[in-house]
């Protein structure tokens, strides 16, 4: 029953450094190192090989390193075998870290100021409450119901979107498509933690930029294919729209001619906004391990119709 890691090598010596002081009875392997393939029951992956299910044809689960499975290509992986995402708390707190300091570079002007610092202008601006700004998060579930506690904290008007209906402690919870602009019309600063599916894919585009209020900001920590960028483009350069930031980009990285790497009004990182943290990683995988040779449902599980 071995568990083979197919990610990141540097990370892969980290999980096996781990797996071996926590459980050093359970065989664990790090890609390409597979040794019998028909022994590889477990695969801890970014992104399985092609035909994984001829690879390795007694697999049972396939957990995915990052809390996204969208990067998986589930066609040829039949319904017996298990997907779950990462769940440990490591990407929460990066997450909460990377969304607060991104709402707040917005809240405290800082895209003005970093153009009054271009012209070498000292010019202050008034400092307006938390409380007036309206901030809304597209995705109520691991992250961004973590989020948002977060910045009821710092007492912005938080809201909220999700599929399901959601009750949340200080947050306007808005459900389903039909109460999406009824949400997008209340928020100043909107921040995409949505999975990518098929219902998701280009979900924010020029309909989502115009229902928002004029001078709102964007801050995407999804996916980059959620965004139709020619609209995004279109938002910022007619004014609409006043900052995005940007973690996550189609395609990444991001080619060199792009125009949101010289854009004045886009701040762009490299798809670090949260990473998984090996140490509690392999806690959360020995615990669903152990889950499903009990027979339970395992922590973060995906629904493979829904797609997440
Ligand atoms: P969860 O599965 O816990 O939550 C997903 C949320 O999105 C749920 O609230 C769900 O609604 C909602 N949702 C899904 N589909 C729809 C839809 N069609 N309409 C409305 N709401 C919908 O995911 P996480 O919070 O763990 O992660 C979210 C995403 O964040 C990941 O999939 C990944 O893409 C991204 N991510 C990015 C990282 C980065 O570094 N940039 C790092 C980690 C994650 P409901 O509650 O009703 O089911
Ligand atoms: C993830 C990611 O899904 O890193 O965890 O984006």
């Amino acid at each position: 029953m071995t568990i083979l890691y197919k990610a990141d090598p540097e990370r892969g010596r980290q999980w096996a450094a781990h797996f071996a002081q926590k459980a050093p009875g359970v065989p664990f392997r790090v890609w390409p190192d597979i040794g019998d393939a028909n022994a590889v029951r477990y695969l801890a992956a970014w992104q399985p090989p092609a035909d994984v299910m001829r690879t390795f044809p007694n697999l049972e689960v396939i957990f995915s390193v990052g809390a996204g499975i969208d990067q998986f290509d589930l066609s040829g992986v039949p319904p017996h075998v298990a997907v779950v995402r990462m769940t440990e708390p490591g990407i929460v707190e990066g997450m909460v870290e990377y969304v607060t300091q991104a709402v707040l570079t917005i809240h405290r002007d800082l895209f003005d100021y970093a153009a009054q610092q271009r012209e070498r202008v000292w010019r202050e601006m008034p400092v307006r409450a938390a409380s007036t700004r309206r901030v809304g998060v597209l995705g109520l579930g691991m992250l961004g119901t973590a989020v948002l506690k977060t910045l009821r904290l710092f007492g912005f008007d938080c809201a909220g979107w999700s599929r399901s209906r959601h009750e949340i402690d200080g947050v306007e919870c808005h459900a389903g498509a039909e109460s999406l602009d009824a949400f997008l019309a209340r928020t100043d600063i909107l921040v995409c933690l949505l999975p990518l599916t098929d219902a998701t894919r280009g979900l924010i585009g020029k309909h989502v930029f115009e229902t928002l209020p004029k001078g709102a900001s964007f801050i995407n920590v999804g996916r980059g294919p959620h965004v139709n960028q020619h609209d995004l483009l279109d938002a910022l350069d007619s004014g609409h729209l006043h900052a995005a930031i940007l973690d996550v980009t189609e395609p990444e990285p991001l080619p060199a001619g792009h125009p949101f790497w010289t854009h004045p009004r886009v701040r762009l990182t490299p798809h670090i906004a949260s990473a998984t943290r090996p140490e509690s990683a392999v806690d959360v995988v020995l615990d669903n391990l152990r889950r499903h040779r009990a027979g339970e449902r395992m922590i973060g599980e995906i629904d493979r119709a829904r797609g997440y």
